[in-house]
């Protein structure tokens, strides 16, 4: 059932690669290759599955205005300080970090799960493109170990991964070791400390959805989805409503809400291209259109670092009680 659906897609990669940017959304047996599973189309029983059925949804619902309150997580620009394929992780992170910002009920200072983390450990890939529900395979498996995401705080975004030299990637190692997921570098000419454990945020479940049904039940039930779709219409995107058809999936974006104007309703999108870019980094896209309907993925948040959950471990400023390794950076 998947497997017509995943070759469409490579062969029309292939078909057009000369007139677009390289894909940063990985063929099935690319994926398979790094060890996570195919689930642009899951049809495994799932939490999604136990919730609860509307008939219908209102014309307009959004994650970053509900009432007034925004349960939206900050905007991220994943092309700087160089350029780096990692829409995949942006999508995953942006969405699993509104999760949290949900389930804290917008209160307190916004967690910023690291991102960077992802591309050290190769959550779901690298640079040069990834899968869409990739990270969260990889952080299900941390999860289940006990530990989970760093907070940007510990692992901020470089746009580098192990395979990259272009920049200031040259300058560092982007290996899956202890430094390179949480860290505290206390002074000149000193080793940088590996922090263990680090504050972190965990998932107990996730899944695969495509549909504008789908999509619709999960957003309005429990939050933002990361969804593939195809990045070429909307280089050059201002203002407005995309209803361009769109060809195949080559980016990862977040899906926070829906709103209608005139006849026309769409998706409320965050993108990781900078503020900049677009409705302050937001996009509008016609249901239906640029391919966003066809592979979307959303995990359940089970626990993060918080103060009013009290579960922080305290460490001091140059992580001496909370160190488990050291490093020269
Ligand atoms: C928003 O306000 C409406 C109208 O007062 C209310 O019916 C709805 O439950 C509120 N939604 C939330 C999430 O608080
Ligand atoms: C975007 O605009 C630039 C400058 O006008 C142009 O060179 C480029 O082809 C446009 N890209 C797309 C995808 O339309
Ligand atoms: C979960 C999900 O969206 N499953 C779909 C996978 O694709 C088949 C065939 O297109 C659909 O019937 C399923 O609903």
């Amino acid at each position: 059932m998947t497997t017509g659906l995943a070759s469409y897609f490579v062969s029309l990669v292939c078909a057009t690669a000369a007139a677009r940017r390289q894909s940063e959304v990985l063929s099935r047996e690319e994926t398979e290759r790094m060890g996570f599973t195919w689930r642009g189309n899951a049809t495994e029983i799932s939490s999604h599955e136990l919730l609860r059925d509307h008939e219908s949804y209102p014309d307009s619902f959004s994650w970053c205005d509900v009432n007034g309150t925004s349960y939206c997580s900050m905007s991220r620009n994943q092309h700087i300080p160089q350029y780096c394929g990692s829409c995949w992780a942006h999508g995953a992170v942006s969405s699993l970090a509104d999760r949290i910002k949900i389930a804290r009920g917008a209160r307190g200072a916004d967690v910023n799960p690291s991102v960077q983390h992802v591309l050290n450990c190769h959550g779901g890939g690298s640079c040069h493109g990834g899968t869409v529900d990739g990270p969260f395979q990889w952080l299900h498996r941390l999860s289940k170990e006990g530990t989970g995401l760093s907070y940007e705080t510990a692992n901020p975004y470089v746009a580098c991964s192990s395979e990259m030299s272009s920049g200031l990637c040259s300058a560092g190692t982007w290996t899956c070791e202890p430094i390179n997921i949480a860290r505290t570098c206390p002074t000149f000419g000193e080793d940088c400390t590996a922090i263990d454990p680090y504050p972190n945020v965990q998932i107990s479940d996730y899944g695969s959805i495509r549909g504008k049904y789908a999509m619709q039940k999960e957003i309005y039930e429990r939050g933002p989805i990361s969804c593939g779709i195809d990045a070429l219409p909307i280089l050059n995107y201002t203002t407005g409503i995309v209803d361009d058809f769109g060809t195949l999936v080559d980016h990862v974006v977040s899906v926070v809400g829906w709103g209608k104007e005139d006849d026309t309703s769409y998706w409320i999108v965050r993108n990781s291209w900078g503020e900049y870019w677009g409705l302050m980094g937001y996009v509008k896209v016609a249901f239906g259109a640029l391919r966003l309907e066809s592979q979307c993925s959303w995990a359940v948040v089970s626990s993060y670092t918080a103060p009013e959950l009290d579960n922080q471990v305290h460490c001091y400023e140059g992580g001496e009680n909370c160190a488990t390794s050291s490093a020269t950076f």
